[in-house]
Formats: C-alpha cells, structure tokens, sequence
C-alpha cells in the first residue's frame, strides 16, 4: 500500500468537453510529471477517449508509451465516479469519497492521479502534472 499526501488540484475537469474533443478525432494524451526529487517523467497515449454522458463518461486510454510507466491502465474502460455518482467497481466502498472524482477502478487498488499519484513512480507522489491533449493525424 502506498499514500500520497500532495493535495488535490483538478485535473481532467469538464468531462463533456473533453468527450466533444475526444469525440471528434483521434487525440493523444501526454502527461508530464515531476516527482519529488524534481526528475521530469512522461506518459504517452495513443488512445485516449472519454465517453459521453450516457456512458458515465467512460474512459479508454492506451498504446502507452514514455519513461514514467503506465499507471493509467488500470483505469482504462472504467466509468468516472464523482462523490454522489459511484461508478466504480468497487461494490464496499465509494472511491470517489476519500479520494476524489476519478475513472477509479476499486479503492483497493486504485492509481490515484486524481490525488496527484502515479503508481509506477518510485514515490509515487507527483510534485507536478501536465496533461496535454494533441490531435492525430
Ligand atoms: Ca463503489
């Protein structure tokens, strides 16, 4: 078990307009990181979308590639769950309430870059984040 104590901006807001983006061709996600000891890692996803509303704006995310490790798998196909919609696997618990809205999968196994973690780090804090989108051609 590990634990991130970095409080939580949000990230990924607006899920409707990331769906219409998404939605309208073929995006990449790049995720940039920095870790406590300020080394800069990235994340790349050939395949990145999220789902409209009626899908619980499920989200697909893949082809990673990058030095940071992929820690976004575990969410892929999981249906976003916020703190009065619980989406998740997770039939003991509400992910979203200790740990915010996030495509989680179960609390016990989650990969919470919602609270600034990326699991495959070797702290697995994240001092930093940027998420970018990028039209494929
Ligand atoms: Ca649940």
């Amino acid at each position: 078990m590990f634990s991130c104590n970095v409080s939580v901006p949000h990230i990924l807001k607006g899920n409707k307009n990331i769906h219409s983006v998404t939605s309208s061709g073929k995006y990449e996600l790049r995720i940039d990181l920095k870790d406590l000891s300020n080394t800069k890692k990235y994340a790349v996803y050939k395949t990145f979308e999220v789902g409209d509303a009626a899908s619980k704006y499920k989200l697909t995310v893949g082809n990673y590639s990058g030095n940071a490790g992929d820690s976004m798998a575990i969410h892929n196909g999981m249906k976003f769950s916020t703190i009065d919609q619980d989406n998740d696997l997770d039939s003991g618990a509400d992910c979203a309430r200790p740990y915010g809205a996030w495509w989680h999968n179960h609390c016990g196994t989650r990969r919470f870059l919602s609270k600034l973690c990326w699991n495959t780090l070797k702290t697995y804090s994240v001092k930093t984040s940027v998420m970018m989108l990028r039209k494929l051609k």
